[in-house]
């Protein structure tokens, strides 16, 4: 049985966090069209009978670094870079031009002492883009060309990972609590991702990065039911009304589609009491 660690490298958007839930065949990391939805590395879980791979996802390295969000969430990406792993799969977007940000990624890849992958995402759309980073190939030890999205291309490159694995190695589970396949997150955490998911998805372009989600409670109750408290924590006041909308209309809507997707994912009726709170500080004290 081979094992070992897989990182994965790329700006934000590139479909890092979308390939590690299709390769993997479970959602574990969170989605979205907009940039910055992973705020945080996710090890999830990946084994078939050739052996076991943790992926790790990483959030999207970006250059211009606007707030102390912004900064922490870079750092936890080169925190990533600096610890042990086997291999890297450098992710790119070809249906978008390269730009300062993916120099930045570059840049770090360049350092990297394991073999790097070039992964060339999205080819189930028109990757007017590519020419721009064909020199890229010349950088890294080999690209493999797929769709995140779709679910092509994986075998080769999995075959590829196999082969650079070593046979020895015996990767440690890092979270005791974890939910697998997901290796270093809770219960409440992952609850608190898949309600901040919808926040990332449903509301416009700036409210995602004046929020957070925090689980206060899961509770087993009567009939099959868990009762979940959470929290959807904004930096102002404007945000939370429009998180809450018109007559609770928003926050109802956001709440209903985060119920049934938890349920959906812990195979159990919810009951979801999720409320909105200012607080200002919430940044300093959350992924530091
Ligand atoms: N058409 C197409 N869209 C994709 C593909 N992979 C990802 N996407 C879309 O691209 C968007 C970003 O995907 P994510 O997986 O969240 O990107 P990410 O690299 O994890 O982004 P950050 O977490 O912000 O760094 C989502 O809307 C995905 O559905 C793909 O292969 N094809
Ligand atoms: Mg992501």
């Amino acid at each position: 049985m081979k094992e070992g660690i897989v990182l994965l490298l790329g700006r934000p958007n590139v479909g890092k966090s979308t390939f590690v839930n299709n390769v993997i065949g479970q959602k574990v990391a969170i989605t979205s069209p907009k940039p910055q939805t992973t705020r945080f590395p996710i090890q999830g879980l990946y084994s078939d009978e050739r052996g076991r791979i943790i992926f790790t996802d990483t959030p999207g390295i970006f250059d211009k670094t606007k707030d102390s969000l912004a900064q922490k969430i870079n750092r936890t990406t080169l925190e990533s870079v600096n610890k042990e792993f086997d291999a890297v799969l450098y992710f790119i977007d070809p249906t978008r031009k390269r730009d300062f940000e993916e120099a930045r990624v570059l840049g770090i890849a360049r350092k990297i002492k394991a073999p790097v992958i070039l992964v060339v995402n999205k080819n189930d759309k028109k990757q007017t883009y590519l020419p721009q980073y064909m020199f890229l190939e010349d950088e890294f030890e080999e690209t493999f060309h797929i769709s995140a999205l779709k679910s092509h291309g994986f075998e080769d490159l999995l075959d590829r990972l196999f082969e650079i694995l070593s046979e020895e190695k015996e990767v440690s589970m890092v979270d005791p609590d974890h939910v697998y396949p997901l290796l270093n997150m809770d219960s409440k955490t992952f609850i608190a991702e898949l309600i901040r998911e919808k926040v990332f998805i449903m509301m416009g372009e700036e409210i995602p990065y004046s929020t957070t989600v925090v689980v206060d409670k899961i509770a087993e109750r009567k009939n099959n039911l868990t009762y979940i408290k959470a929290r959807i924590l904004t930096t102002n006041d404007r945000h939370k009304k429009m998180l809450i909308g018109v007559a609770g209309r928003k926050i109802k809507e956001l709440g209903s589609y985060a119920r049934k997707e938890i349920a959906l994912a812990i195979n159990k009726k919810v009951f979801l009491d999720v409320t909105v709170e200012v607080d200002p500080h919430w940044q300093e004290v959350l992924y530091s």
